[in-house]
């Protein structure tokens, strides 16, 4: 038997003898971060969501160690005042992003289990009405932080 360099490169570039094939994830987190508020203040978790799917998914949750409570909250404003609703959940549109940004969609952490600091990064967990669950790091930054 014969083994030719062509054979063994063929081998080397396939390896799929036993092909792991993971499911393709649907939505994918990115640009999370957390605005860091003193004196044990609730902080806001800001991140986008895309939806790589051609079907819509609930941002239904999140979940962290590192603080004792998250919600998904929603801004509202009225004209001059604002207000703050919480969220069952929310929807990324198909094929879409959705952005949880200042002013609009945050998580809202609250009783922090150590004090945040800026320059580190927590991790949140973020569970999806697809059954998914995705953790993303999220940057700690100041206060005076408006965007990423
Ligand atoms: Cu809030």
């Amino acid at each position: 038997m014969r083994i030719t360099l062509k054979t063994l490169l063929l081998a080397a570039l396939c390896g799929c003898v036993t092909p792991a094939i993971a499911a393709p994830k649907a939505v994918m987190v990115s640009d999370c971060w957390i605005r860091a508020l003193p004196g044990g203040l609730p902080s806001g978790g800001y991140f986008s969501v895309m939806n790589m799917s051609s079907k819509p998914v609930d941002l239904t949750g999140v979940e962290t160690d590192a603080f004792g409570m998250a919600m998904l909250h929603q801004s509202q404003s009225n004209g001059s005042t604002s207000t703050m609703v919480m969220i069952a959940k929310a929807t990324v549109p198909a094929n879409g992003t959705l952005r949880f940004a200042p002013g609009g969609y945050h998580v809202m952490l609250e009783k922090p289990k150590h004090p945040l600091k800026v320059g580190t990064s927590i991790p949140l967990t973020f569970s999806f009405s697809d059954g998914e669950k995705v953790t993303s790091e999220c940057a700690v930054k100041s206060a005076g932080a408006a965007s990423d």
